[in-house]
């Protein structure tokens, strides 16, 4: 192609890059716009790496009172990465990991996926310039999820096997051709997703006693036992969270404590039976003093509900899985009920809306008058 290389990314922001320990560096995130600008003092990059942003990250923190009651402890805190600009935490490491690769010089892409993270792989090419190949298994992806990354101009190729399979495919093509694997074996990624631990830090002015979330790859609770010891390390926080990592109970092999072959949840974002950062997911666990929870499908979609119905946020059923986890972990005598609890809802419930209609709520079809509707509720 003789076309010139397109314009990669906006321009960093003007000012000097944050400074972590200077006096106004809270204030001056503040300001900035996106993980790279925000953090750049704490990432993996160079004075050439693209100002790459979607603006992502700075996701709410929510006060869940009602939810803390369903769950069993005393204070809880949704953190929801339903904001983030594709609908996942995903896009915190993501933008990092692209960055990096432009930087690099590579025009593809590459990921295997159970979805968001080929949602926020072909956001980030796009506005890269550049081009996302996302392997999917067959079949078993959200539809909203493969929606985004062809929208966003993704090559989506579905793989005839599970994410266990299409990730092996994926890290074999990328040893051998010129493609950048951006999945969460990528440093890169683990870097960016530690920023998650660093907000919540910062908004309460500590870590929490757990923190609590759906484990899959084991990506992310590897980053956020990164990030926390890390601002431990920077004096920005004394204390230190459990980390507890919720596992659907038929893709559960950090709990098992072996892969699982097959794996089945209707918790598809989380279907995951191999994962890749077994390891240190495991050390998350076991340094922080927290523990991995097996919890059923069932008690993925009453934590599902209880988030919605208490307090207003719509996570994926994959996001409510840690939810579950807790509350579990707190009936099990794991977790005091004096705990100030963050839950991470890791997706955003539009992505993957199949089972929202078997919450209990229900629309009846009634005739469009004040009679008929006065009748259907109960006046
Ligand atoms: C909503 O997109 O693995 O333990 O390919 O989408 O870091 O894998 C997604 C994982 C939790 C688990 N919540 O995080 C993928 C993928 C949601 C997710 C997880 C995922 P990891």
């Amino acid at each position: 192609m003789s076309e010139a290389r397109p314009a990669v990314v906006p321009e960093r922001p003007a000012g000097p890059a944050p400074t972590v320990g200077a006096a106004a560096d809270i204030a001056d995130r503040a300001e900035r716009r996106g993980v790279i600008a925000r953090y750049a003092a704490l990432l993996p990059i160079t004075p050439a790496t693209p100002a790459l942003t979607l603006d992502e990250g700075d996701t709410p923190l929510i006060h869940a009172p009602r939810l803390a009651d369903w769950v069993g402890v005393a204070e809880l805190w949704v953190k929801f990465e339903g904001t983030n600009p594709t609908g996942s935490f995903k896009d915190r490491g993501m933008v990092v990991a692209v960055a990096r690769a432009v930087e690099a010089g590579t025009r593809t892409l590459l990921c295997a996926s159970t979805g968001n993270t080929a949602a926020s792989a072909a956001a980030y090419a796009a506005r890269a310039g550049v081009q996302a190949v996302v392997l999917l298994p067959g079949g078993r992806v959200a539809g909203a999820k493969i929606a985004q990354a062809l929208a966003y101009g993704a090559r989506a190729i579905a793989v005839d096997g599970g994410f266990d399979a299409a990730l092996d495919a994926a890290r074999a093509l990328a040893a051998d051709y010129p493609v950048a694997l951006v999945n969460s074996v990528n440093p890169h990624r683990i870097a960016g997703q530690a920023t998650a631990a660093y907000e919540i830090c910062d908004a309460l002015g500590g870590a929490p006693d757990v923190l609590a979330l759906p484990v899959g790859n084991g990506g992310n609770i590897t980053a956020y036992w990164a990030g926390f010891r890390r601002y431990r390390a920077l004096g920005r926080t004394t204390a230190l969270p459990s980390i507890l990592g919720g596992q659907a109970a038929g893709a559960a092999p950090l709990v098992l404590g072996h892969p699982v072959a097959q794996p089945e949840t209707i918790a598809s974002a989380i279907r995951i039976g191999r994962p890749a950062s077994w390891d240190s997911a495991v050390e998350a666990a076991r340094e922080s003093g927290g523990e991995f929870r097996a919890v059923a499908d069932a008690a993925i979609l009453d934590a599902y509900r209880a988030i919605a119905t208490r307090e207003g946020i719509f996570c994926e059923p994959s996001s409510a899985a840690g939810v579950a986890a807790l509350r579990a972990s707190v009936a099990a005598g794991r977790v005091g009920r004096a705990s100030r609890a963050v839950c991470v809802c890791t997706g955003h419930g539009l992505k993957d809306p199949q089972f929202a209609p078997q919450l209990g709520a229900d629309a009846p079809l009634v005739a469009p008058s004040a009679q008929a509707l006065a009748a259907a509720l109960g006046l």
